[in-house]
């Protein structure tokens, strides 16, 4: 089999999509997701001039040596938009080796591990009651393990809160919006949202909180160590990882396990994270850290520190990441949960897929390859709309981590 053509199909069914499409002469095709969110084009780009040239002709079965070819090849490793790129091929010729061999991914990663794959929704509310209003309505859906984010008193807007009656989306088409944070009144609120929360949902549920990158090391130790009494399944990005030994500092004081890593694209970003058991649960996901093929190698090698994965999986990852990642979950070992966050039903028109979720798990569903297809002629309905995510602004001016 050979590689005979390859194009990027561009769209926006209520939000962006950069969508990877490799052809081969035996009509088999595969897709694979391209979508940087608030940075599309350059991906789009970066395959169009420089990686699509290179597949043709190219054996898709070969999915180890295309990995290698477009990392080491490039000279210029790792970075978003690079890893992206690549993650996009990869997923793609996954795609294509299941639908050639008739069965689907999870079969070529060994098999399942187990019968589906523990999902988290979003739960929001801009003040406490209607948290845990939406938390309710959430578990009464079937979900087993909620993330909960609410506004907090004094702070005008808040990541997590929607804005109108939408459900939450953190990209906004034009150019980026500003949101303001108060690192104090955000502290002194989160554990009386818990504290609430807890005593009107019970102990069963799993609840989960995302900090996004916006407290300083010992700031989340003191917010990790106030959560304690209600036993979060994780508190996520506490602090902006670039320096992993930030970790060790949250780690000395608290036991509320932790999550970290969905704008991560390399294993280097996450190795000393891993192996110091600094962490809990690895988010980087295949769309961003460079396909099935590199995560495969991260889980493995975080299983035998007893890090387990909890991907990243907002609606900027396309279907075509949301399928492999159900792939990936139910195959591996060290599988922790999966993020879901529902796409519009426009989106999920443009992206037919077989994975459904049923009773707080996901299946990918058993078709061949990924079971995720495109509807070219709706994605053209749907050109392109510039999008940003929002940046954030202390109350002073200050600008800071979103
Ligand atoms: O802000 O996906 O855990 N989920 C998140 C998301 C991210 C967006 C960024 O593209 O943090 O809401
Ligand atoms: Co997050």
């Amino acid at each position: 089999m050979k590689i005979v053509a390859a194009k990027l199909i561009v769209c926006s069914p209520d939000r962006n999509f950069v969508t990877l499409k490799i052809e081969t002469d035996e009509g088999i095709y595969g897709l694979g997701d391209a979508t940087l969110n608030g940075r599309e084009l350059a991906v789009a780009s970066y395959l169009e001039e420089h990686v699509i040239p290179c597949l043709i002709g190219r054996d898709p079965f070969a999915i180890e040596d295309v990995w290698q070819y477009l990392y080491r090849g490039a000279y210029w490793r790792r970075g978003p938009v690079t890893m992206t790129a690549i993650s996009a091929v990869d997923v793609a010729l996954w795609d294509i080796k299941g639908k050639a061999l008739h069965t689907p991914i999870y079969n070529l990663l060994g098999g399942k591990s187990r019968q589906g794959v523990l999902v988290y929704a979003h739960a929001n509310g801009s003040d406490i009651p209607g948290a845990i209003e939406s938390t309710k309505k959430l578990m009464a859906e079937g979900y087993l393990a909620v993330r909960v984010q609410c506004g907090v008193p004094g702070v005008a807007s808040s990541y997590g809160v929607p804005k109108g009656s939408k459900p939450y989306e953190p990209a906004e088409r034009g150019l980026p919006s500003e949101n303001v944070w108060s690192t104090e009144r955000y502290l002194n609120f989160v554990p009386q949202l818990f504290e609430a929360l807890r005593r009107e949902v019970g102990e069963d549920v799993h609840l989960l909180h995302d900090v996004h990158h916006r407290l300083t090391p010992i700031e989340a130790a003191r917010l990790g160590k106030a959560l304690e009494p209600y036993h979060l399944y994780w508190m996520e990005d506490p602090t902006p990882a670039e320096d992993q030994d930030a970790f060790r500092l949250i780690r000395q004081h608290t036991v509320t396990p932790i999550a970290t890593g969905e704008v991560f694209n390399s294993f280097w970003d996450a190795h000393d994270l891993i192996r110091n058991q600094w962490v809990d649960y690895l988010r980087m996901t295949i769309v961003h850290g460079g396909g099935i093929t590199a995560l495969k190698k991260a889980a493995d090698f975080a299983a035998v520190y007893q890090v387990k994965t909890g991907f990243h999986g907002a609606t900027d990852l396309s279907p075509v990441t949301m399928a492999a990642a159900l792939h990936f979950g139910l195959a591996i070992h060290n599988f922790g949960i999966q993020e879901h966050m529902p796409h519009t039903s426009l989106t999920d028109q443009v992206f037919p897929h077989a994975y459904r979720f049923d009773a707080g798990y996901m299946v990918p569903g058993d078709e061949p390859g990924l079971g995720v297809d495109i509807d070219e002629r709706l994605a053209q309905k749907y050109p392109y709309q510039r999008a940003y995510l929002p940046i954030a602004r202390k109350l002073d001016g200050t600008l800071t981590d979103w």
